[in-house]
């Protein structure tokens, strides 16, 4: 039985972003958000079936406006579901030790060194039940629900042995069919050098290239496979190894580049035409041309830079020099420990130079070009799917001005209410397709 259809109606702005579903927005155009005053959308089968102002919509839809529930948008700020493009999603356990650890001058990567950091959040995610994972990471998927996000992709990374790393990447898999909130998965086994093989790093890429790889392939758990390059992790020959092998099986290359030190993270990207890197704190200006040259979206997270208390990445520079950027969480209980995008925008703005507009566009179609959705989500267009956030602010530059509050209003997912009044409402989560 078709569900009643929805409409939005009068929206003070309407931010569609239309027009950007087959390559993501760069320079000028970030700024175009392609605004409707007065905007309108109807709803229905969970696809937008219509968009355009209030007067247009009112006649088109007039025999049918007593089937359909209404909703009075008038004041507020409508936009496309946000979508955060990198997220350790799945983990157990919490790190706030480090937190403070690292208030009193420790490192990030000293933390690791010593045993810490990913290793020490890998042994609680190796402990843990599969039931256990799913409940905290369901949680988790709730507060990004309620900051306005529909869509996370979501890595695995968290147990370092094929076993562990396929049981993360189930819970994902699961909680995509059981919770409102869509996951994309990526692969990234090669996170850490577990400590079983400290001394023989090489032997432990192997074992992901030779084991992990072909068996996430085979049980199709992952779209992308993701790569910590960093100096005292992977190296960029061991990284591109590993994502040149991924491509055998279709999986997508992602990398986590130039985070800590400059380590031509952005370069490779570049050389192996990676969809996205990210991070970037450190990327070189060769790095930033190459992302430029081969089209590679910079996934920028300026909430990990905050947390580390670190300099955030060139967000401006990058826009200027044409990178497509787009904006995520992180969400990790290391680095980053939120949930709220609406926090990363505003740290989009006043740490890394980009726009209000701009911060909107990366985190919504960018961010769904960098993981390959951008045909799906990220723009309130007819045919995509009925993804919409409600704020409670007249227009979006409110949004990023009114910083460190959370402006969510309600949130429509697959045309229907997921969080109303800023709380989650949804009962039977939809069945995915
Ligand atoms: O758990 O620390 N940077 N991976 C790379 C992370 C941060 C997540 C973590
Ligand atoms: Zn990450």
């Amino acid at each position: 039985m078709g569900k009643k259809p929805l409409m939005i109606r009068n929206a003070s702005q309407l931010v569609t972003l239309k027009g950007a579903s087959v390559a993501p927005l760069t320079k000028e155009g970030m700024e175009k958000l392609q605004i409707i005053e007065n905007g309108s959308v109807w709803l229905e089968d969970g696809i937008i079936q219509s968009v355009g102002r209030d007067e247009e919509l009112a006649e088109r839809y007039k025999d049918r406006m007593h089937e359909a529930d209404i909703i009075d948008a008038t004041g507020k700020l409508v936009t496309p579901g946000l979508v955060d493009p990198h997220t350790h999603l799945v983990h157990a356990g919490t790190r706030e030790n480090e937190f403070n650890m690292r208030l009193q001058g420790a490192t990030y990567m000293e933390i690791m060194n010593n045993g810490g950091g990913i290793h020490a959040t890998t042994s609680a995610t190796r402990a843990a039940s599969k039931e256990t994972l799913f409940e905290e990471s369901k949680k988790r998927l709730d507060q990004f629900l309620l900051h306005g996000v529909t869509t996370v992709e979501a890595k695995s990374g968290y147990g370092l042995s094929l076993e562990v790393e396929l049981k993360q990447l189930e819970v994902a898999k699961e909680l995509h069919e059981a919770h409102p909130v869509d996951i994309v998965s990526t692969f990234m086994g090669a996170h850490a050098v577990p400590a079983e093989y400290k001394e023989n790093p090489d032997q432990f890429v192997d074992i992901v290239i030779n084991e992990m790889l072909p068996e996430v392939a085979k049980r199709n758990l992952a779209e992308f496979n993701d790569v910590f390059c960093e100096r005292g992790v992977f190296t960029p020959e061991q990284s591109k190894r590993i994502l040149e092998a991924g491509k055998k099986y279709g999986l997508i290359p992602k990398i986590h580049a130039d985070e800590i030190e400059p380590y031509e993270g952005a370069e490779l990207a570049g050389e192996i035409g990676a969809i996205s890197a990210e991070h970037l704190l450190k990327a070189s200006d060769k790095g930033i041309q190459a992302l430029a040259d081969n089209g590679v979206i910079a996934v920028l997270l300026p909430g990990t830079a905050f947390f580390l208390m670190a300099e955030s990445a060139n967000g401006r520079k990058m826009i200027d020099s044409g990178v497509p950027v787009a904006l995520s969480t992180d969400c990790n209980p290391g680095s980053s420990p939120t949930v709220s995008m609406p926090l990363v925008m505003n740290l989009g703005c006043l740490k890394m130079g980009m726009t209000p507009a701009e911060v909107l566009a990366a985190a919504t179609i960018n961010a769904a070009h960098a993981i390959n959705r951008g045909k799906e989500i990220g723009s309130i267009e007819e045919g995509k799917k009925a993804d919409i956030t409600i704020f409670d602010v007249p227009n979006y530059m409110v949004l990023q001005y009114k910083f460190g509050v959370n402006h969510v209003h309600s949130v429509i997912k697959n045309g229907e209410f997921v969080v109303e009044q800023g709380r989650v409402v949804y009962r039977n989560a939809p069945v995915h397709n």
